[in-house]
């Protein structure tokens, strides 16, 4: 690490990210308790995720009255969300009002990418480095960076070679693109190719979809908000919040108690059929036991796999887009405007990735092979003028392992998270003291509404943060045994599911070569999870060394 530049400035804490995380961060630490905060963010403005994901399509799948901060009524009172479900541009302006709203702006430094990060065991604090050689101390690092921000392009034999454009839709260029008069190809069927397809075939000349794992997905049914909407959200803000709070989820509805199979097949039928026409993840809810049981599980996606029938005019097209191989929602579950219809269109064709896998991308395209059904063996050329990457992230971990993060005796984030991203609670790694992770592995992140889980590891963390200020303690940190237990039993939690048993998930780190496997988010529900964090800190911080 370069030590040769003037000296750094101490701050109380450095936070990583000006996204949801590290804005509320910030607004807790500095404006509640008074510290000297800085926030460095590798973007040239607030948004985070959103930020960087302005694909064409993008829209949350958690409805915007449940997406948003719940600390301030007035906030809330003033702010109007125009749709069911927000694009990344309403996303945006919501967070720049809430940063110029909250005067946060001041002690936020914009393209600033922290390079590194090292702690001193002599004076306990954290020296962090960017990519301009500059550094910073600080007593505190937590790392607000977001689960989905490390954009994973798969390396494909010729991809520089080709002569078009090709985007990653997690590193969308701000002034668009153009699909007019052109060929797309897109490789991924995830929330992300689920969300662009339809979108990108409005205007493309031609589209081609390269799907290797055929998905699941639920029609949003998204809405622009009337006043009567609006109102009626302002009117139950406070319920909202007590739900979104006390509930496994973190949105704005419970689980059904019910069980599939205790659910005659007509009225379960009925309750799909409901749940299908009011869109969105709700359908996930329909019953207690879709993600327990592989036979309830089954009801579900027979459901769905008709509906792809039903929808798709094309029968081997509909066949190789309900060819799907996992449980429904067992990998995250995608919600859309119009998908499988978008496979009626004359401009669309899907590529069925399983049959004639991608051999390389070409000067002008990109080159299948594969065995037909009478097995003989086809070579296909498809012609791109522009290749679209859906290709999804290096989830979680990713960004947090691209820094150059050290804790005591020069341990390596990567070393100790050689056999998965082992941690206490969610929020801290053995040998990293006074680090902290706002929605990372271990904790329930990506299975619930996410600024439902941001604002509880925000909170606790300021709470614990207030503690250390008074008790004046230098060094909170989380011994081996400790992680130990939290890994066994967020472990013990994933397997009630069915989610750790689909082998190729992101969840697992699968789609990432090379990365150690381990399920990563807590599955044991947001509201069980609060209650553990509190329990820990009720009782002074037990299962964390303090001194
Ligand atoms: O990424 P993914 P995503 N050759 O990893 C395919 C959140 N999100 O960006 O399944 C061919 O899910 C891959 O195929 P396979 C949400 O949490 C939220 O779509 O590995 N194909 C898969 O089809 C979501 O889960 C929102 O066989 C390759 C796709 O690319 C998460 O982000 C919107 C390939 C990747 O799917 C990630 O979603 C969007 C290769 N070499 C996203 N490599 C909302 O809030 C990968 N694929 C609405």
């Amino acid at each position: 690490m370069n030590t040769q530049h003037s000296e750094p400035e101490m701050l109380d804490a450095l936070i990583i990210g000006a996204g949801f995380s590290g804005l509320y961060q910030l607004y807790c630490l500095q404006e509640k308790l008074g510290l000297k905060v800085k926030v460095l963010e590798a973007g040239d403005g607030v948004g985070g995720t959103w930020y960087w994901n302005s694909y064409p399509g993008a829209r949350c799948d958690s409805e915007s009255h449940v997406y948003c901060y719940t600390f301030s009524k007035e906030l809330t009172e003033e702010w109007n969300w125009s749709e069911r479900y927000p694009g990344p541009a309403e996303i945006v302006s919501y967070l720049n009002h809430v940063t110029d709203r909250f005067d946060l702006r001041k002690s936020i430094e914009f393209d600033t990418r922290v390079a590194a990060a090292r702690f001193n065991e002599q004076d306990n604090y954290w020296d962090i480095e960017i990519d301009a050689g500059q550094h910073y101390r600080a007593r505190y690092l937590i790392t607000a960076v977001g689960c989905l921000s490390s954009a994973n392009v798969p390396e494909i034999d010729g991809l520089n070679d080709f002569a078009g454009e090709w985007y990653h839709t997690g590193q969308w260029p701000k002034e668009g693109v153009q699909f007019e008069g052109k060929r797309v190809g897109q490789i991924g069927t995830g929330s992300t190719g689920i969300q662009a397809a339809p979108v990108i075939a409005q205007t493309a000349q031609h589209l081609t979809v390269f799907q290797r794992t055929a998905n699941y997905s639920i029609p949003a049914r998204n809405h622009i908000l009337n006043a009567k909407d609006r109102h009626s959200h302002k009117l139950n803000a406070a319920t909202t919040r007590e739900l979104t709070r006390n509930n496994s989820n973190g949105h704005g509805w419970l689980i059904s108690k019910r069980k599939a199979l205790k659910t005659s097949a007509d009225e379960r039928a009925s309750i799909y059929e409901k749940a299908w026409q009011t869109g969105g993840l709700k359908f996930r809810a329909s019953f207690s036991d879709l993600l327990i049981s592989e036979e309830a599980n089954a009801t579900a996606a027979a459901f769905i796999k008709r509906k792809i029938h039903q929808l798709v005019d094309d029968p081997e097209t509909a066949s190789t887009l309900a060819d799907i191989d996992h449980p429904y929602a067992a990998k995250r579950p995608p919600i859309d405007t119009h998908y499988f219809e978008t496979y009626n269109r004359d401009n669309v064709t899907l590529v069925d990735l399983r049959k004639t896998p991608i051999s390389k991308i070409t000067k002008d395209g990109m080159l299948c092979h594969g065995m037909d059904n009478t097995g003989q063996h086809i070579e296909t050329h498809h012609e791109l003028d522009i290749l679209v990457f859906a290709t999804g992230y290096d989830a979680i971990t990713g960004t947090l392992l691209r820094m150059d993060i050290r804790g005591r005796n020069d341990l390596t984030l990567s070393d100790a998270w050689s056999a998965g991203p082992r941690n206490h609670l969610g929020l801290q790694v053995a040998g990293f003291p006074n680090l902290f992770m706002v929605t990372g592995p271990g904790s329930p992140s990506v299975l619930t509404n996410m600024p439902a889980a941001i604002e509880q590891h925000v909170e606790w963390i300021s709470d614990c943060i207030a503690y250390m200020v008074e008790q004046n303690h230098t060094t909170i940190e989380s011994p081996e045994p400790s992680v130990e237990s939290w890994v066994n039993e967020a472990n013990a939690e994933a397997d009630k599911t069915l989610l750790p048993k689909v082998k190729h998930s992101w969840y697992l780190g699968a789609n990432i070569p090379g990365k150690p496997r381990m399920f990563m988010p807590y599955t044991g529900g947001l509201d069980k999870y609060r209650a553990i964090c509190q329990k820990a800190a009720d009782n002074n911080y037990q299962g964390f060394d303090i001194s």
